[in-house]
């Protein structure tokens, strides 16, 4: 099996600095290696992890409440390109931020890849203690690693090609296809638009209710078969019990073993295409950094079908 590997050394989507080295923590403990060795996996791998310095623009004053949104739209359209070229090729595509802003590139480059390989439409399972679905009116905090769902469905648009106006509609996915595993602090304006366009979602209370097995069936139910999926796992999904390294911890999450379970569901459908894995931040917590990476790890082998037995 072909994987392509784009690590994505950026941190502008959120204001804590350390999440750009998340790449390289992953990549030492020795993640592309069991990659390649374990699981069999053919790796395309530029060996960099790329910081974008050379398109960042000089002078990035906020708009629209947005911070870094030249930034961020550069570096995200830059990724957009990267993922599409992997997925176009049929290669799985891993991609390791970051903050979850970089979303915006992998998926918009996923989304399109897959329509032009198979007219389908991209089904998305966002696996987060966040929604990250605000539109730049609703943020709270203009951060746009809380906002990139809203510029993927198109829910959020922007004229200016320069802060993601250069998203097209064939870069886009359908709120009906978008699943989220994991939420528990959702801003005010994200619930309403949550519940404005009917989007599935299935948070810890649902969780605790039902337990991990039956949500899953739920999930993919939810999906159906026959459509690919694009994983997008933000690490905070996770209880801080496990991955503390992250910039916006909350208490009450997934256990260590759901959170892979949740990937291993995803790889047994045979429909997974890519992954994202945001949000680690080894300089946060640094008693914890260890743990946070070994998660990281441990949901990218699952993900990408390590099983138990
Ligand atoms: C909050 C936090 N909803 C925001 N979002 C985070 O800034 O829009 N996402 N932390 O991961
Ligand atoms: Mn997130
Ligand atoms: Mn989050
Ligand atoms: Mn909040």
């Amino acid at each position: 099996h072909d994987l392509g590997v784009v690590a994505v050394g950026f941190s502008g989507g959120q204001t804590k600095a350390g999440v750009d080295a998340a790449p390289m923590a992953l990549i030492e403990s020795g993640l592309i290696q069991q990659l390649e060795e374990d699981l069999e996996f053919n790796v395309t791998f530029d060996g960099q992890v790329h910081a974008y310095t050379d398109i960042m623009p000089k002078e990035d004053p906020d708009y629209r409440n947005m911070k870094r949104p030249r930034s961020v739209s550069a570096v995200t359209w830059q990724v957009s390109k990267q993922v599409y070229e992997h997925a176009k090729s049929g290669k799985f595509v891993l991609t390791l931020g970051g903050d979850h802003s970089i979303a915006i590139g992998t998926i918009s480059g996923t989304a399109k890849a897959i329509r032009e390989r198979t007219g389908k439409d991209l089904a998305v399972i966002w696996v987060d203690a966040h929604a990250d679905i605000n539109t730049p009116e609703t943020s709270e905090s203009g951060n746009i690693h809380g906002m990139p769902v809203a510029f993927l469905t198109g829910l959020a648009t922007e004229t200016h090609e320069d802060m993601f106006g250069w998203i097209q509609k064939d870069q886009m996915i359908t709120t009906k296809k978008l699943v989220y595993i994991g939420l528990r602090d959702i801003d005010k304006g994200e619930k309403k638009i949550l519940r404005d366009h009917g989007i599935k979602a299935f948070s810890m209370h649902d969780i605790d209710r039902h337990g991990i097995g039956k949500v899953m069936d739920m999930v993919l139910g939810w999906i159906g078969s026959d459509t690919p999926i694009h994983l997008s796992f933000d690490v905070d999904a996770l209880d801080p019990m496990w991955a503390p390294s992250t910039g916006t911890p909350v208490r009450g999450g997934l256990t260590l073993r759901e959170g892979d379970f949740i990937a291993e569901c995803v790889a047994e459908t045979g429909s997974l295409i890519a992954l994202d894995l945001v949000e680690v931040n080894p300089s946060l917590d640094i008693q914890g950094a260890s743990d946070t990476v070994r998660a990281g790890c441990s949901i990218v082998r699952c993900a990408l079908g390590d099983t138990l037995l």
